[in-house]
């Protein structure tokens, strides 16, 4: 008989444009070397997947920074997408929060490959099933892309609604749609489930330059008995593992780095190999960009210079995105050459260098704010704040004024 096992390629968040901060331009290519980076590494699942010859590859949304991403992205993205349709692999792309314009008519930055009709590829935009047919069979496929209140519920529906409750209607929609799709399967055939989104139980990664967004949570319980074989999630980078089996549910995580915040995480894609009631996976790392932080406290030492010197020579910094922050007493600035340690990491991607300087008397004089203002503390604040800018003083002051009137009244009841 045929061995019928399917060979899939899942990646997710591969965010083109983000991250960029780290790298300069490459004066051969005219794009930014992070850019290069974020390319390769959507360069290994997909040549992973024309070199192993694999029957599906599905990416779970967020393909660009912004919705609107400039042509040199799309550029590259899309010759990607043709080297997979050109191999006959069919390829699923299911449109992510960051892919979605947020106007009123619904369109997203992955609209354009279903509008072409590009051969091999799908683009799932809205909750369905769908069966994908590929070389060794057909894998029916239900999509969960990232879900908008607008799209799903009549503003006479969540009108009157609190947020929670707004959300609780919609995870109760999505629960409706996709119980539908689940009576909808073959249940001779292979069947997987893709979502982007965030799934309760699971742990954020801690990328601090692209705002994940306030999203709607979805219980584990929702996915955790569904009738198919994989469920793959995109939206959070950290790569995990959410249920082990029946069915394997995951988050493939993201490509590549985008911050510091990611340091300790791996980044990878996630082949499987499929058949029905059975699948088996494996994660493939993209070998990301490194990223390293050297932080030293040299408060105490008698050489702080040749202290911090050793410190960095310690560690493998050749071609890592580096950090070096280190605490100082004032007294002893100087006794750092910052030239001579920027001149040790030279052999770094991209680096910076952070005096975190500890000040020895702390307190510091404000002109005229004195004791003569202990009956006026809003007049009080605005000096303490003088260097805030005017927007963040307005917040400040609205929420003092709370703060205060709600002490001025305690004081008054007593
Ligand atoms: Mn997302």
């Amino acid at each position: 008989m045929k061995e019928n096992k399917i060979k899939i390629v899942h990646f997710s968040d591969l965010h083109f444009g983000s991250g960029e901060r780290y790298g300069n331009i490459n004066p051969e290519s005219g794009l930014n070397k992070r850019f290069e980076d974020f390319i390769s590494a959507l360069d290994k699942p997909v040549n992973f997947a024309i070199d192993n010859n694999v029957d599906l590859v599905l990416f779970t949304g967020d393909t660009y920074k912004h919705a609107t991403p400039e042509p040199v992205y799309q550029k590259e993205f899309a010759k990607r997408i043709k080297k997979l349709s050109l191999s006959k692999i069919p390829t699923v792309l299911l449109v992510g929060n960051h892919d979605i314009l947020y106007r009123i008519d619904g369109s997203d930055a992955l609209d354009i490959y279903s509008t072409l009709g590009i051969d091999n590829v799908t683009v799932f935009n809205r909750i369905e099933l769908k069966n994908i047919e590929t070389k060794n069979g057909i894998v029916q496929v239900i999509a969960l892309p990232h879900i908008t209140k607008s799209r799903l519920l009549t503003k006479e529906e969540y009108r009157n609604l609190s947020t929670k409750e707004q959300d609780g209607l919609m995870i109760e929609k999505v629960k409706h749609a996709i119980t539908a799709c689940f009576e909808k399967l073959n249940p001779e055939l292979p069947s997987i489930l893709i979502g982007h989104g965030t799934i309760e139980s699971a742990k954020f990664g801690s990328e601090q330059d692209l705002s994940i967004g306030k999203v709607l949570s979805y219980p584990l319980g929702l996915f955790a008995d569904a009738p198919v074989d994989y469920v793959g999630f995109g939206h959070i980078h950290r790569h995990q593992i959410l249920k082990k089996s029946n069915p394997l549910i995951l988050y493939a995580g993201s490509l590549e780095r985008v911050d510091f915040g990611e340091e300790e995480e791996e980044k990878g894609f996630i082949s499987l190999e499929l058949e029905k009631g059975k699948v088996n996976h494996k994660f493939n790392t993209t070998n990301p960009r490194k990223f390293l932080t050297i932080d030293q406290d040299l408060t105490l030492s008698t050489n702080p210079h040749g202290d911090l010197e050793d410190t960095i020579l310690k560690n493998k910094i050749n071609d890592a995105i580096v950090r070096v922050i280190y605490k100082i007493n004032e007294e002893d600035y100087d006794r750092v050459n910052q030239q001579k340690i920027k001149l040790l990491l030279q052999s770094a991607f991209a680096f910076t260098v952070y005096a975190d300087i500890k000040h020895k008397d702390r307190t510091y004089r404000i002109d005229d704010l004195d004791a003569s203002l202990i009956s006026n503390p809003i007049l009080a604040l605005e000096k303490y704040l003088f260097d805030f800018s005017e927007d963040d003083k307005k917040i400040l002051f609205e929420k003092a004024k709370l703060i205060i009137d709600s002490v001025a009244q305690e004081v008054n009841q007593k």
